[in-house]
């Protein structure tokens, strides 16, 4: 067919539709301009409770620190531990200004830590969560091939019990199949149905980049930053489908 159009344009009969640029820019451009600030392992060593914080938690090697990496499109930002359990301190990641911090709490939950370690570890982010006043919500990450462990499910109730809204990360979504992603996804639901709606929870992936829209809806809402066209769309999406 010599109509001497591009396969585009004679495809929408000649109206070419809105660029597709918004694909690109779904992120808040603030997430890009994480710098790592400083780490903290006493609670008397803490930044200035000002502003607003998000801290993320979860087990040693639920992807914590990837996800902060997936999000702020930084690829060692928050360096990716080899030797989980470790680092027993708070990481913090200011964005567009020293008012909008991310934090990586120290992980939990791996087996080989002695007693004592777990009784600081409980101290410090115990005594964290309870006393961070610009603490507008929990990133809770599992790992969706074994989520729910006892110390999940502890963090989760009691986040829940101090009134701290959290957002529930299936990470690790692109190790299994959609289908049983999607049973692990309803399951978790139910679980969270009795919490309140300050609980949602969604699939993941950090290396896939999996649901980053969904998380950074959630993240722009908490940061009070305006919502992205595309995060505008998917969270209207996620609401078609049921989300949270
Ligand atoms: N396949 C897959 N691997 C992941 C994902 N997120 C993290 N990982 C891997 O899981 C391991 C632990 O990740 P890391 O971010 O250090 O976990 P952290 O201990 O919670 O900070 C690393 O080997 C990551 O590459 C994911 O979404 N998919
Ligand atoms: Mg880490």
């Amino acid at each position: 067919m010599a109509q001497g159009n591009s396969g585009i344009e004679s495809h929408f009969g000649g109206r070419r539709p809105a660029p597709l640029q918004v694909i690109f820019t779904t992120m808040h451009g603030a997430y890009r301009q994480a710098s790592f600030t400083m780490g903290v392992a006493r609670l008397a060593a803490l930044p200035a409770d000002v502003g607003v914080e998000v801290a993320f938690a979860g087990r040693s090697n639920a992807g914590k620190s990837s996800v902060i990496n997936a999000l702020t499109g930084r690829t060692a930002l928050a360096r990716i531990s080899k030797t989980p359990g470790r680092t027993q301190q708070l990481n913090f990641f200011e964005l567009d200004d020293e008012e909008h911090r991310l934090v990586d709490l120290p992980g939990y939950g791996y087996a080989n830590v002695p007693i004592a370690v777990k009784r600081r570890w409980a101290a410090l982010v115990e005594g964290y969560l309870v006393s961070r006043r610009s603490l507008r919500g929990v990133v809770l990450l599992m790992d969706v091939r074994r989520p729910f462990t006892d110390a999940d499910s502890q963090l989760l109730d009691w986040c829940a019990h101090a009134g701290l809204a959290t957002h529930l990360l299936l990470n690790k979504c692109d190790k299994l199949s959609r289908g049983a992603g999607a049973r692990v996804l309803a399951d978790a639901r139910k679980r969270l149905a009795p919490l309140g709606e300050e609980n949602l929870v969604q699939l993941f992936s950090a290396t896939r980049k999996i649901g980053i829209d969904e998380l950074g809806a959630r993240l722009d809402a908490w940061f009070g930053y305006p919502p992205a066209e595309g995060n505008a769309r998917a969270k209207a999406r996620g609401s078609a489908a049921g989300s949270g």
